[in-house]
Formats: C-alpha cells, structure tokens, sequence
C-alpha cells in the first residue's frame, strides 16, 4: 500500500443570513458539528466571532470561525465535501458577496499553491474593483484573500498561530500584525 500523505486543511466559516439551520451562530454551530464527522480528525476549532461584513456597508455582521482537519483527501475532494456540506445545510447561493446563509472556503490545505506560483500571485494583486465581478474557475491555493482579511486571521490564529502560508512565507501572526489595529480590533469573540 501507498504511504499516505496527510495534510492539514484550514476551512473558515461564515454565515450572515438565517438558514434552515437558524440564526448565523447556531448555523455555524452545526457546520462545525458536520464538519467534525465529515473529517473524523480535527486538529482545532476557533472561537466564533462577529465581523463586519466586507466590503464595508455590504451588509449584515457576519459570524465567522475557522477549523483545522487533517485529510488524507486531494483538494478537489475536499472542496467537493465542503460543497456538499454548505449543500446539506440549506445554502442558497445568490449573488456574488451577497447575503450568505453558509460559506465554507478552503483557506489552504497543506503546502499546496495552486494552480502555480504566478497564477497565484496574479489572483493575489487583483484589484477590488475586479475581485467584485472576477470569479476564478480554477481552485485557488491558499485563497487569494487571506493575508488581508481579519474575519479569517483572527479565527486562523485560536487553531494555527504557526502556519506558514506557502507563497508568501509569512505565518499567521505575522500576517496579523501587518494588518491596521481598528480592523482587527472590529472582530469580536462571541461569548
Ligand atoms: N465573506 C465574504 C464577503 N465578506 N465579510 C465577513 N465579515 N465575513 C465573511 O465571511 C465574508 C465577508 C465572501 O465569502
Ligand atoms: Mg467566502
Ligand atoms: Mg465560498
């Protein structure tokens, strides 16, 4: 047999529009339970936290969190057990950015850039303006956005204050610290 290769998979969570599930926390709650027995292993779960939504003025305060499995899966796998998952759940997919009764992305799994190193960067630089209307149709590894989004770091460092993103070479605290003190300071930990 074929040593396995497991890698550790950082999904983050958002939710601002009631589900089937109930109110955006109580749909977080359950997307965590399902994705515990989805994966089997888990390595963390983050805190839940309010956010603001973003861009700002987009619309209601979202709840966010993050989760750390261990997967033996390729990351088409992954972000198809994730699809089914938001699937299970009620998610109604609507317009882009829009109100979201459940969001599950695929922050990194393991090491992985993809597609490749140039596209990666390419998806990184783009433009707000062109993020709005621009959806790739190809998985991008680690999502293109992280290093710049609070409602993920600051969830991303309760389970991984370590990670090392793979094409900037920055850990989780250091891409924290890059970011202006009043926007972290807008993610909240729900009691
Ligand atoms: N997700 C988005 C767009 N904006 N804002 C917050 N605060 N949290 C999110 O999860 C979020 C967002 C697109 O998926
Ligand atoms: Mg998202
Ligand atoms: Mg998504």
């Amino acid at each position: 047999m074929l040593p396995q290769i497991r890698s550790i998979g950082l999904v983050a969570l958002g939710s601002n529009s009631p589900s089937a599930q109930g109110d955006p926390r109580e749909t977080i709650e359950k997307a965590i339970l399902a994705l515990v027995e989805f994966f089997q292993v888990i390595r963390g779960v983050s805190r839940l936290y309010r956010t603001p939504a973003f861009p700002p003025g987009s619309g209601s305060d979202f709840v966010n969190a993050v989760v750390a499995v261990e997967t033996d899966d390729p990351p088409e796998k992954v972000i198809k057990k994730l699809h089914q998952l938001e699937e299970g759940m009620g998610r109604t997919r609507k317009t882009r950015w829009g109100p979201r009764t459940l969001d599950l992305d695929l922050i990194a799994l393991g090491d992985y850039v993809m597609p490749d190193a140039e596209t990666h960067l390419a998806w990184r630089d783009l433009p707000l303006s062109r993020q709005m209307t621009q959806a790739p149709d190809t998985l991008i590894l680690p999502h293109p956005r992280v290093q710049e989004r609070a409602f993920v770091l600051v969830p991303l460092a309760d389970v991984a204050p370590d990670w090392v993103h793979p094409a900037l070479g920055l850990s989780v605290d250091q891409m924290l610290a890059a970011l202006p003190d009043a926007v972290k300071e807008e993610v909240v930990a729900l009691e």
